[in-house]
C-alpha cells in the first residue's frame, strides 16, 4: 500500500499525474522556460498531490452528510410524476455538467467511419473482427478513433454489443498480431517495458485478462472498444492535444471553468462509438451497453447518463468521481483527485475541494440520470481507495427515482456480502481482490445483461 495515496500496488493502476511524462522533459529542467512549462504539464499538481491530506479509510470518521435529493427539483418543489422527472433530470444533467466534469459541446463535429479491415475467423472462428477508423472531424488531420469489433459468429441475428475504452492500446486486449498499436501517447507502464509514451509490441495481449472475449463472444455479445488516448491522452497538457481543441471558439486556448474535461471527452468518444455501432449491421442498436474501470468508468456513466442510446451503463470500481458518494470523502477525495488529475473534470469541480459538502449533485443522481435503464455498480474488497461502500450508497439512494418510474431499483437496504450479486434495475456486487476487471465481474455483467435483454445466461 502506497501511504501517500493510499492505494494498493497493481500492474495496470499506472500513474499518468506528471510523474510519467517522457525523459525529454525531465531535460528541460534546466532551462528558464520550465517555469513556464512544468506547471503547465502539471508538475506543480504533483507537487500538491504530496501536500494531500492522509485519505481516511475510517468509516467512523466518514462526516456526517445530507445528500441532495433526487425528486426534489433545485428550487425545492417535489417531483411526483414522470414528467416531472424529466424535466428535473434535464436540471441535473447541467449542474453535472457546470460543476463536475463540464459542459460536453453542443455541435457534434461531421464524423467519418471507415471500415478498414474484415476478418471473419477470428479467434479460433469464434468471431468476425473488424476495424474501424472513426474520422473526429471531416479535416484529413483531425484526430481519429481506431475501434476495434469483434462479432459473434454463432449468433445469427443481431448482437447485443459491450462498448468501452481501454487503457493501453487495442493491441493490449488480444495478442492478435493484427491489431495495430496505438501510434500517439500512452502512459508508461514498468510491467510494459513502456518508459517513452510509446507503444510496443511486447504489450500485445497483456490487457486480455480484462477482456475475456472469448467467454463473451460465447454468451453471444459483440465487443467494441479503442484506446482512450486517441480521444484525450490522459496527462495534464493544458487541453493542448486530444479532441478539445477542435471545440475551441476563434482565439480560445483551453476549455472555461464549466467546459469538459478529460473524462467528458472519453464519455464523448462512447457515444461516437455508438453512432458507428448503429450503422454495422451485425448489431443490435437496441441493446448497446455501455462499460468502463476506474477512470474509464467514471468516462462510461457520464456517457450513459448523456446518451440514453446506451440501454444498460456498468461502472466498474469507478469510485471518486464516478459511482462513489463525493461527501463520503472516503479513500480518493475531491481534493485528492483535483491535485492528482487536474485535467479529468471541469475546473468548477476545484471549488469543491475539501467542500464536497457544498456540491450541488453527489454521485446517487448521476446513477438516477440512467433511471428507467439498468445500471450496474461493480466493487472489489481491497479497492478501498474507491470507496467500495460509498459505490453501493448510490446505488441505494438512487432506487427512489427508479420507483416512480415504476421500476424495482437497488433490491438490497444493506451491503450485500462478497460475491452476493444483487440485481433490480440497479444492480450491485463487491468480490474479493484488488482494483482490476476480473472474469467473476464479466460474469456478472453478462448475468444482469441477460436479465434485462431477457436472454438465456447459456446460448
Ligand atoms: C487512480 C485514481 C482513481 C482511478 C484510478 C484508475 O489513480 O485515483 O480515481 O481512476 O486511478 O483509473 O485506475
Amino acid at each position: 500500500m502506497n501511504k501517500k495515496t493510499g492505494m494498493t500496488q497493481q500492474t495496470e493502476r499506472f500513474d499518468t499525474s506528471a510523474a510519467n511524462l517522457p525523459f525529454r522533459v525531465s531535460r528541460l529542467i534546466p532551462c528558464v522556460a520550465c517555469f513556464v512549462l512544468l506547471p503547465a504539464l502539471g508538475f506543480s499538481a504533483n507537487i500538491r498531490a504530496q501536500q494531500l491530506p492522509p485519505p481516511n479509510y475510517d468509516e467512523s470518521k466518514v462526516p456526517a452528510y445530507t445528500l441532495p435529493d433526487p425528486l426534489l427539483f433545485a428550487d425545492g418543489r417535489r417531483v411526483t410524476t414522470a414528467g416531472e422527472w424529466s424535466k428535473r433530470r434535464t436540471e441535473l444533467l447541467r449542474q453535472f455538467a457546470e460543476h463536475v466534469y463540464g459542459r460536453t459541446p453542443d455541435r457534434t463535429p461531421r464524423v467519418r467511419f471507415s471500415v478498414v479491415s474484415v476478418e471473419p475467423k477470428a479467434l479460433d472462428g469464434a468471431a468476425t473482427r473488424k476495424r474501424i477508423i472513426i474520422s473526429l472531424d471531416g479535416r484529413s488531420d483531425a484526430p481519429k478513433l481506431d475501434v476495434l469489433l469483434y462479432l459473434p459468429n454463432s449468433v445469427r441475428n443481431r448482437a447485443p454489443v459491450f462498448v468501452g475504452l481501454n487503457f493501453n492500446g487495442n493491441h493490449t486486449i488480444e495478442s492478435d498480431p493484427a491489431i495495430p498499436l496505438p501510434s500517439g501517447w500512452v502512459a508508461n507502464n514498468r510491467d510494459m517495458g513502456i518508459t517513452d509514451n510509446r507503444a510496443r509490441e511486447s504489450g500485445r495481449g497483456t490487457s486480455a485478462s480484462r477482456w475475456p472475449l472469448k467467454q463473451i463472444l460465447a454468451r453471444g455479445y459483440a465487443v467494441a472498444t479503442a484506446y482512450y488516448g486517441d480521444l484525450d491522452p490522459d496527462f495534464d497538457d493544458g487541453f493542448q492535444n486530444g479532441i478539445h481543441p477542435l471545440f475551441y471558439k476563434p482565439g480560445q486556448t483551453r476549455p472555461e471553468a464549466n467546459e469538459w474535461g478529460a473524462v467528458g471527452a472519453w464519455a464523448w468518444g462512447l457515444s461516437r462509438i455508438a453512432d458507428y455501432l448503429e450503422t454495422d449491421s451485425g448489431i443490435d442498436r437496441r441493446r448497446m451497453i455501455v462499460h468502463g474501470h476506474s477512470r474509464l468508468g467514471k468516462a462510461a456513466l457520464w456517457a450513459g447518463a448523456q446518451d440514453e442510446r446506451f440501454a444498460i451503463v456498468i461502472s466498474n470500481e469507478s469510485g471518486c468521481g464516478g459511482a462513489a458518494l463525493s461527501r463520503r470523502a472516503l479513500g480518493e477525495t475531491v481534493q485528492a483527485i483535483n491535485t492528482r488529475f487536474p485535467h479529468w473534470f471541469c475546473e468548477n469541480f476545484r471549488k469543491y475541494n475539501g467542500r464536497e459538502d457544498a456540491l450541488p449533485v453527489d454521485q446517487h443522481l448521476l446513477i438516477a440520470l440512467m433511471a428507467p435503464r439498468p445500471v450496474y455498480i461493480a466493487s472489489a474488497e481491497e479497492d478501498r481507495w474507491a470507496d467500495p461502500r460509498g459505490e453501493f450508497l448510490s446505488g441505494l439512494h438512487a432506487s427512489p427515482v427508479y420507483r416512480l418510474l415504476g421500476k424495482e431499483g437497488l433490491p438490497a437496504e444493506e451491503m450485500p456480502g462478497l460475491e452476493s450479486p444483487v440485481m433490480g434495475a440497479i444492480g450491485y456486487h463487491i468480490r474479493p481482490g484488488r482494483h482490476d476487471v476480473t472474469d467473476y465481474d464479466w460474469a456478472r455483467f453478462m448475468d444482469f445483461a441477460d436479465k434485462h435483454f431477457g436472454l438465456k445466461k447459456e446460448r
